[in-house]
C-alpha cells in the first residue's frame, strides 16, 4: 500500500536541479506524489510499495547526477 518517505537529496544547486529531481522521480511507475525542498536538500516521497521501493527511487535521482538515500 501506500507509504510516506523522506529522503536526503545532494547535488541540487539551483530551481531547476528541483524540478529535474521532481520529474525524474515523478515518472516511476508507483509514485504518486513527490515534494522535493531545495533549501533543505531532501524530499518526501509517496508512493505504492508493491510497484517500487527506495532503492529504485533512490536509483533514479543518482541516475541522472544527485545523491539520495533514504532517511531512517
Ligand atoms: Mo541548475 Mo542543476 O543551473 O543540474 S539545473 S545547477
Amino acid at each position: 500500500f501506500l507509504k510516506e518517505q523522506q529522503f536526503d537529496v545532494g547535488g541540487m544547486t539551483c530551481a531547476a536541479c528541483q524540478a529535474n529531481v521532481e520529474k525524474c522521480v515523478l515518472k516511476l511507475d508507483g509514485v504518486k506524489n513527490v515534494d522535493v525542498s531545495l533549501l533543505s536538500n531532501s524530499m518526501k516521497v509517496e508512493y505504492d510499495e508493491d510497484k517500487v521501493d527506495e532503492d529504485k527511487i533512490s536509483l533514479a535521482v543518482e541516475n541522472i547526477g544527485y545523491s539520495a538515500s533514504a532517511k531512517g
